[in-house]
C-alpha cells in the first residue's frame, strides 16, 4: 500500500475497472427488487456547473446505497438536447446547433465520467436524436387521433424587425433581445394538448404522492387550481349587446356587485372601443404589455368605463361595465362580477375609481374582523343587505343563490381549473418537428406512422430571422398523405418540455427501435427516487405526470404516476447569492477535480449541507474535505503497517471495557448513518458521524490482536459507509485491506446488537427520596425496564406494599425515586 493518498491515479484506475467490468449495467431481473434512481438530465450547455455536481452526487449516493441494500438498481443518464441556447450559440459562433450540441455532450459526458457516477451508460440518450424523438412524434399522432390535440389561435411575442416569434426569455423589457425593437403581440395558430382533460386526476393523485415534499405538492395543487363556482350571465343594456357571462367562486356575494370588469381582449371591450376612443386607447395599451401572472398580482390596477351597463339579475339595477387590466382573458369567461367589499382586487379598483363598496357578508365568529373602509372582507360569514337571503351563512347562501340563478336559466354551478391546455408549438428551429401536414383540401393531416420520423435537418445555417425550416424546400414541401397533392409541412417544433416529459420511461428500453416502450418499462417504473431542482416543481413535473398518464392510457405503461419519491435540491450559493455566469461567482468543478480529485469534490458537496438546503460555497471547505480523505488514507496505511491484511475474528464476550466502548461506537455509528442516508437523506450528518468514528479509532492504541481486529472492523465499516459518497478511495482501500470481494458487491453494514448493548450499570433506588436499595440494569435500558426492575426488588416491595404509587422518577444513569 502506498503511503500517500493519490486520488488521480486511484480514480482513473477504479473508473476503468467499472467501465471494463460494466459494473453498473442494469439488467432486468424479476426475482430481485428493483430500484430506479433518476436525476434530472442536464441541458448540454457546454460545461458542468456545481449545481449539476451536487444534484448528480445526491442521486449517486442514493443509488449506491440502495445497491448495497441488495436492490437491482438502474441509474441512467442522458441529455435534454433541444432548446434555444443552441440556436443562440449558432448565431454567435456560426456553427450549426446540432454540431454545437453534440460537442457539448461529448465534453460533459467526459466530465460526468470523471466524477465517477454509477450510471448505466449503455442507456444514454439524447433527445435531439431521431431514435428518441420519433416516438414522441408517433405518440403525438396517436393523441391527435384520440382528439387530445387541437389547434387554436394564441398570442405570441412578435419581433417586427427580425420578423420572428420570440420566446418569453428573448423579450427583455418589452424589446427584442437582438433587434431591440418593441415587441408586438400577435395571434397565430398553434397546437395544444388537452391537459385540462386530466386536471381532476392530476389533482387527485397529488394527494397520494406522500414521497414528495409538501411544498412541491402544494405548488402542483395551486397550479392546477381547482375551484367550485357559478357561471352565469348578466343581460347587457343596449341593442345587439350579447349577454355578459361571468364565473364567480362567491355567488353568496351577488347582492354586493357594484360593477362588472372585462378583460381588454373581451368582445364587449371591442364593442366599446369602436364607439369610445378612450376605451380604444386603453385596450391597445394593455395588448402591448405582456404580463406574467406573477406580475398581475402586484401591478397597478387600471381600467376604463365602457359606458355600457349590465342588469343585475336580482335587483334589476344598472351595473356599469369596465375594462380592467387585472381580468385575464384566458381564465373563466374573461369577465367578472366585481364585489369590492369582498375581493381585494375589486376593492382597490373601486377605491381608485370611486365605485360603490357594498358589504353583504359579515363576520359570524368573534375571531373575524372587518373594516370596509380599509380592505375587503374575504372570509365566509353571515349575509346582510341581501333581501331574502339575509341571515344565511355564506355556505348556505352559495347554494340558495346558485339555485335561484339556475332557475332563471342564466347558468349553472361548475368546477373550474386554473390550469390551461398546454400550448406545445414553438416557432423555433432546434426542436422536434411537429409531425403534421397542411393540405388545402384535407386540412391538418398527421404524418402516417410509416413516414415517421420527420427528420430535423441538422446541417443548417441559423440567421436569427425566423426558423430556417420554412425556407428548406426539401423539408417543407410534401405531398398530402391523404390526397397526394402538394402540401406544406408544419415548420413549428415541440416545446422542449415535450422531450423531458417521457425520458424517464425511455431509459428502460432505449435500444428498442420497434416501439416507444416495451415490458421492461413496467419492470423499472415508476421511478423510485427522482432528484432535481426546485425550479421544476411546477411545469416539468406536471407535464411528466401528464405524459405518464397519456402513456398509460395508450397501454404503454401500467403505473399511474412516474415518480414515487422526489428530492428537490437547494441552490448552490457563493457569497450569499446563486452561483451564475452573469454574477461571475461560479466555481468550475473541473478545476477542483484537477486539484483535489473527484472524491474530494463529492465529499464536500455532500458534507456542506443537507441536500434540500442551499449550499454556501466556501473554498476552505473543499480543503477540509481533502484533508479528511488524506487522514483516512493514512490511518488505514498505519493499521496495515502494524497488522498487515489479517482479519481476526472478534468475540464480544471476552473484550475489555475499553474495547467494548470502541465496538459500541462503531455500531452505534452504523445505526445512525443507516438512518441518515436511508431515511433522512442527511448525507452531511452521515459524513460527520464517520469523521467522529475515525477520530475515536485514532485515539485507540492497537496493543493486541483483538485491538487490531476491532480497529479493522471500524475501518471496514467506515469504508462501507462512505463508499456511496467517495466510492473511489473506498474501493481502493477495500482492495488494500485484502478483501476478496469487490467493494461494489458488498452489502451495507449491519449493526451488531451485542456490540450495541452496553455493560450493565448500578442505580440507586429511593422511596420518597430515601435510599432503600440498589439495582443493576443494562446500560442502555429504557425507563420502563428500569422502573419495573426497581419495583420488582424485594426490599422496595416492603416499602411500597399496598400503598398507591404517585409517580416514579428515573434519573438516567443515577437513580430511581418512587413517590408514594
Ligand atoms: C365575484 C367574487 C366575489 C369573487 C368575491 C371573489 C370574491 P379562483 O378561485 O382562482 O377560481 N375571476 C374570475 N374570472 C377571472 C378572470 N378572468 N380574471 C381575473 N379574475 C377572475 O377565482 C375565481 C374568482 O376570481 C372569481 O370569483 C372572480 O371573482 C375572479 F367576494 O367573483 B369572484
Ligand atoms: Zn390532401
Amino acid at each position: 500500500m502506498q503511503e500517500t493518498y493519490q486520488p488521480h491515479e486511484i480514480e482513473a484506475d477504479v473508473q476503468s475497472r467499472w467501465e471494463s467490468e460494466k459494473t453498473f449495467a442494469a439488467v432486468e431481473d424479476p426475482s430481485k427488487e428493483k430500484f430506479y434512481c433518476l436525476s434530472m438530465f442536464p441541458y448540454p450547455s457546454g460545461r458542468l456547473h456545481m449545481g449539476h455536481v451536487r444534484n448528480y452526487t445526491i442521486g449517486d449516493v442514493i443509488s449506491r446505497y440502495q445497491r448495497m441494500l441488495g436492490k437491482n438498481v438502474l441509474q441512467p443518464m442522458g441529455w435534454d438536447a433541444f432548446g434555444l441556447p443552441a440556436e443562440n450559440a449558432a448565431l454567435k459562433n456560426k456553427v450549426p446547433p446540432a454540431k454545437w450540441t453534440y460537442e457539448n455532450i461529448d465534453y460533459m459526458r467526459t466530465q460526468l465520467k470523471r466524477l465517477g457516477f454509477a450510471y448505466d451508460w449503455s442507456r444514454e440518450l439524447a433527445t435531439c436524436k431521431p431514435e428518441y424523438y420519433r416516438w414522441e412524434q408517433w405518440l403525438f399522432t396517436k393523441l391527435f387521433e384520440k382528439g387530445l390535440v387541437y389547434k387554436k389561435k394564441s398570442m405570441v411575442n412578435w419581433d417586427p424587425v427580425d420578423q420572428t416569434v420570440l420566446a418569453n426569455e428573448q423579450v427583455i423589457d418589452g424589446k427584442g433581445w437582438r433587434s431591440g425593437a418593441t415587441v408586438e403581440r400577435r395571434e397565430i395558430s398553434q397546437w395544444f394538448l388537452k391537459i385540462t382533460q386530466y386536471a381532476e386526476e392530476l389533482l387527485q393523485c397529488v394527494q397520494e404522492l406522500s414521497g414528495w415534499p409538501d411544498q412541491v405538492r402544494t405548488m402542483q395543487q395551486n397550479w392546477i387550481g381547482r375551484s367550485e363556482g357559478l357561471q352565469f350571465s348578466f343581460d347587457v343594456e343596449g341593442e345587439g349587446c350579447p349577454a355578459l357571462e361571468v364565473y364567480t367562486t362567491r355567488p353568496d356575494t351577488l347582492m354586493g356587485v357594484s360593477y362588472m370588469a372585462v378583460a381588454p381582449e373581451h368582445p364587449i371591450a371591442s364593442i366599446a372601443a369602436d364607439k369610445n376612443s378612450e376605451v380604444a386607447v386603453f385596450v391597445d395599451k394593455c395588448k402591448q404589455g405582456k404580463m406574467a401572472e406573477a406580475e398581475l398580482a402586484t401591478m397597478e390596477k387600471e381600467g376604463v368605463a365602457t359606458g355600457l351597463y349590465a342588469v343585475h339579475p336580482i335587483s334589476n339595477e344598472k351595473v356599469p361595465i369596465w375594462v380592467a387590466n387585472f381580468v385575464l382573458i384566458e381564465y373563466g369567461t374573461g369577465a367578472v362580477m366585481s364585489v369590492p367589499a369582498h375581493d381585494q382586487r375589486d376593492f382597490e379598483f373601486a377605491q381608485k375609481y370611486d365605485l360603490p363598496i357594498l358589504p353583504v357578508v359579515f363576520p359570524s365568529k368573534e375571531s373575524q374582523q372587518c373594516d370596509f373602509d380599509q380592505q375587503a372582507f374575504l372570509e365566509y360569514g353571515v349575509l346582510k343587505n341581501s333581501g331574502e337571503w339575509d341571515g344565511l351563512s355564506s355556505k348556505d347562501a352559495f347554494i340558495a343563490i346558485s339555485k335561484t340563478i339556475e332557475k332563471q336559466g342564466r347558468g349553472e354551478r361548475r368546477v373550474n381549473f386554473r390550469l390551461r391546455d398546454w400550448g406545445i408549438s414553438r416557432q423555433r428551429y432546434w426542436g422536434c418537428p411537429i409531425p403534421m401536414i397542411y393540405c388545402d383540401d384535407c386540412g391538418s393531416v398527421p404524418v402516417p406512422e410509416k413516414d415517421l420520423p420527420v427528420l430535423l435537418p441538422e446541417d443548417v445555417e441559423v440567421t436569427g430571422a425566423g426558423s430556417p425550416l420554412g425556407s428548406i424546400k426539401e423539408f417543407s414541401e410534401v405531398t398530402c398523405p391523404k390526397c397526394n397533392q402538394l402540401a406544406r409541412r408544419e415548420t413549428d417544433t415541440f416545446d422542449t418540455f415535450f422531450e423531458s416529459s417521457w425520458y424517464h420511461a425511455r431509459y428502460c428500453c432505449v435500444d428498442n427501435d420497434q416501439q416507444m416502450l416495451d415490458q421492461r418499462a413496467d419492470y423499472w417504473l415508476p421511478v423510485d427516487h427522482y432528484i432535481g431542482g426546485i425550479e421544476h416543481a411546477v411545469l416539468h413535473l406536471l407535464y411528466a405526470r401528464f405524459f405518464h398518464k397519456l402513456m398509460r392510457d395508450e397501454g404503454l405503461v401500467n403505473s399511474n404516476e412516474p415518480f414515487t419519491n422526489l428530492l428537490t435540491q437547494g441552490m448552490v450559493l457563493k457569497d450569499g447569492s446563486k452561483m451564475s455566469k452573469s454574477k461571475g461567482n461560479t466555481v468550475d468543478p473541473e478545476q477542483l477535480i484537477k486539484k483535489f480529485g473527484a472524491d474530494t469534490v463529492r465529499l464536500f458537496t455532500m458534507f456542506a449541507s443537507p441536500p434540500d438546503h442551499s449550499l454556501e460555497w466556501v473554498d476552505t471547505g473543499v480543503e477540509g474535505a481533502a484533508r479528511f480523505l488524506k487522514k483516512l488514507w493514512r490511518f488505514v496505511y498505519q493499521h496495515m503497517q502494524r497488522n498487515g491484511d489479517i482479519a481476526n475474528p472478534i468475540n464480544n464476550e471476552n473484550l475489555t471495557a475499553k474495547q467494548k466502548d470502541v465496538r459500541n461506537k462503531i455500531h452505534t455509528t452504523i445505526q445512525k448513518v443507516s438512518d441518515d442516508i436511508g431515511r433522512r437523506y442527511t448525507f452531511n450528518t452521515a459524513i460527520a458521524a464517520n469523521m467522529e468514528l475515525l477520530n475515536e479509532l485514532s485515539t485507540f492504541n492497537e496493543d493486541s490482536n483483538s485491538d487490531s481486529a476491532i480497529v479493522r472492523e471500524g475501518i471496514e465499516s467506515i469504508i462501507l459507509m462512505l463508499s456511496p459518497i467517495v466510492p473511489h478511495i473506498c474501493s481502493r482501500l477495500w482492495a488494500e485491506l485484502g478483501c476478496e470481494t469487490i467493494l461494489e458487491d458488498e452489502a451495507w453494514p449491519q449493526a451488531d446488537s451485542a456490540a450495541l448493548a452496553r455493560d450493565s450499570i448500578e442505580l440507586i433506588v429511593q422511596v420518597n427520596g430515601k435510599l432503600r436499595d440498589k439495582i443493576t440494569v443494562a446500560a442502555d435500558a429504557d425507563d420502563e425496564v428500569i422502573q419495573s426492575t426497581a419495583l420488582a426488588s424485594n426490599k422496595i416491595q416492603k416499602f411500597v406494599q399496598d400503598k398507591s404509587i404517585k409517580k416514579v422518577v428515573v434519573v438516567k444513569g443515577r437513580l430511581v425515586n418512587i413517590v408514594i
